[in-house]
């Protein structure tokens, strides 16, 4: 529980934009942070945006924000707004993003970073121009911030597994594997940039670049759409969206994607993200074998790192499970006893607090939008590899 003396603190006030899935994931870290975690400052809910004011109003009091908004611009000159949490799909993050870091406003903006590397480059370029003003920015790729994610980068730097050589990298869903699943915001690629690549394969590829500390150089991928053409989806539908009364449209983005890379120290890397994945809900893994052991970790058993030890003798050695839920384990401090399993959305709880603690020791919080242009580089280049079907493309 947080213990510290308030009276003497400074406030971070937080706005955020957006009251979706990703809104309500947010929405429910801001609430918990301060709960479980000593943070240096006090965070106040301020603000919720949403486009239509009554479902704004609605939103805010759900999900315990003060005050509701219906256009992000108002945003900019409130006084009362001292970071901006952008929830939307990916079309609208460059203009948000742009315009708070221009304003003084730090800002949280969610995976992928942007829908263009045109757009992701102006973004990176407002980063560092704030940044020097003492205004930060930070990409919300969560999966970093599971415990069992960040014991394995400590695991890794500490030299557990050696050398990393290569990594084996999965996202696979199946939410749109029914024809007859509509076409919401994530299909069309006006509103997602990509489909499954950006959605969840970005996801990967942050990961892959976080745990080997590492940039991949060179791609070579192919994607595919299974189903060209869906039912329409009511409004404002997301995940699992509702179908509107009529009418068809097309599907502009991948349902799945495959793709090679190799990064500039030498590690080759394989990438699967699907939503096709028939009978996978929600299962990411990462496999990172490196010339003295490996770790795995599988989302869909969050609290669990598995880990391989080169060293052990033959007969006696195999992967083994660490249940990452000990007082040492990143994170896991703050919230239950040993074996107490935490779950998916603690990682956005502990975005929360790493952003919270360098916004107020001046540091840049990690990842940074310039790691967000460079994983939104990578995916331009399986698309280009895809589209060329050439062998290997420079990211
Ligand atoms: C939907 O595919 C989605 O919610 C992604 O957008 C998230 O980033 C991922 O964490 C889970 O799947």
């Amino acid at each position: 529980m947080n213990s510290k003396d308030s009276s003497a603190r400074g406030r971070l006030n937080v706005a955020i934009v957006g009251a979706g899935f990703m809104g309500r994931a947010h929405s429910n870290a801001w609430r918990q942070a301060p709960k479980f975690f000593d943070l240096p400052l006090d965070v106040s809910m301020a603000v919720l945006c949403r486009a239509d004011s009554a479902r704004a109003q609605e939103a805010a009091e759900l999900l315990g924000w003060e005050s509701s908004e219906s256009d992000w611009r108002n945003l900019l000159t409130r006084d009362d707004v001292d970071l901006i949490d952008i929830c939307v799909p990916g079309a609208l993050h460059a203009d948000i993003a742009v315009a708070a870091l221009n304003a003084g406003k730090h800002v949280l903006c969610e995976k992928p970073l942007a829908n263009t590397v045109e757009q992701a480059e102006a973004m990176a370029e407002a980063a560092q121009r704030a940044a020097a003003r003492g205004v930060q920015s930070m990409v919300g790729f969560s999966y970093r911030r599971a415990p069992a994610i960040a014991l394995a980068r400590r695991m890794v730097v500490e030299g557990k597994i050696g050398r990393i050589q290569q990594i084996r990298a999965g996202y696979r869903q199946d939410f749109i594997v029914d024809p007859n699943e509509p076409l919401s915001w994530r299909l069309e690629k006006d509103k997602a940039g990509s489909g499954a690549l950006g959605d969840i394969g970005a996801h990967l590829i942050d990961l892959c670049q976080y745990l080997a500390d590492d940039t991949i150089t060179e791609v070579s991928g192919t994607l595919e759409t299974f189903v060209k053409r869906r039912p329409l989806a009511a409004p404002g539908s997301g995940l699992g969206g509702r179908q509107a009364a009529e009418g068809y449209g097309d599907v502009t983005v991948d349902d799945a994607a495959w793709f090679l890379g190799r990064m500039s120290q030498g590690t080759v890397a394989s990438f699967e993200a699907t939503r096709f994945a028939t009978g996978r809900k929600n299962e990411l893994t990462i496999e990172v074998s490196g010339s003295a052991g490996a770790l795995r970790w599988n989302l869909e058993d969050y609290n669990v790192l598995e880990y391989y030890d080169g060293s052990e003798p033959a007969v006696e050695s195999g992967f083994r499970r660490i249940l990452a839920t000990e007082p040492d384990t990143p994170y896991y401090h703050a919230w239950w006893p040993t074996g107490h399993v935490i779950g998916w959305e603690h990682g956005f709880t502990h975005q929360v607090v790493d952003l919270v603690n360098a916004i107020a020791s001046g540091e840049s919080p990690r990842p940074t939008f310039a790691e967000g242009l460079s994983v939104q580089r990578v995916l331009a280049a399986v698309e280009r590899s895809a589209a060329s079907r050439a062998s290997w493309t420079d990211v």
